[in-house]
């Protein structure tokens, strides 16, 4: 089994209700077990863009789906959801599942990035991770702690939803 956080991430249709879905449908993922899921966040767009804020939640799963098997999941999920892939790279979304970490796995191939690009600056990740893995050691021997050390209260892009997940 391997331990995986998986970053959700949505700004259209509803995305409280999407986020929550997701996390449904993440709970009975093949050959996985659900460990367990962060708080709703509300989060500003990441470049400022015009488009509407985020909801981002982060989940701990155990697979022993390899991490390309375990992608393929996550995108009949994203399908199921009618994400609908438009070329627009940073433009807004119905659903966005990304592997954050697998194991303790460095993987580099043309479909998949783990851990994932850019997560270590991303409030949206970094911060939901924490609520759930305060103890967290990335692949290359930094700490999670010290990543969210770095960032500004003040200026916080990120706010926890009182809603609680079912
Ligand atoms: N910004 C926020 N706040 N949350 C996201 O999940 C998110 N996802 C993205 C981009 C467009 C980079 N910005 C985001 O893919």
């Amino acid at each position: 089994m391997k331990q995986s956080f998986i970053g959700i991430g949505s700004n259209l249709n509803q995305p409280i209700l999407q986020v929550q879905q997701a996390i449904i449908a993440l709970r009975s993922l093949a050959q996985t077990e659900f460990i367990q899921a962060s708080s709703l966040y509300s989060s500003k767009p990441l470049d400022d863009s015009p488009q509407p804020d985020y909801i981002n939640a982060v989940v701990e799963i155990a697979t022993k789906l390899d991490a390309q098997s375990l992608l393929q999941h996550l995108q009949e999920i994203e399908k199921h959801q009618g994400r609908v892939r438009d070329g627009v790279r940073w433009g807004p979304r119905v659903i966005d599942l990304d592997i954050l970490l697998y194991g303790n796995e460095s993987v580099q191939t043309p479909e998949l990035i783990i851990p994932h690009m850019g997560m270590r600056e991303r409030e949206f990740v970094i911060i939901p991770l924490h609520e759930i893995a305060a103890d967290l050691v990335f692949p290359s021997g930094e700490t999670l702690k010290n990543l969210v050390a770095q960032i500004d209260d003040k200026k916080r892009h990120i706010q926890r939803l009182n809603d609680q997940i079912i």
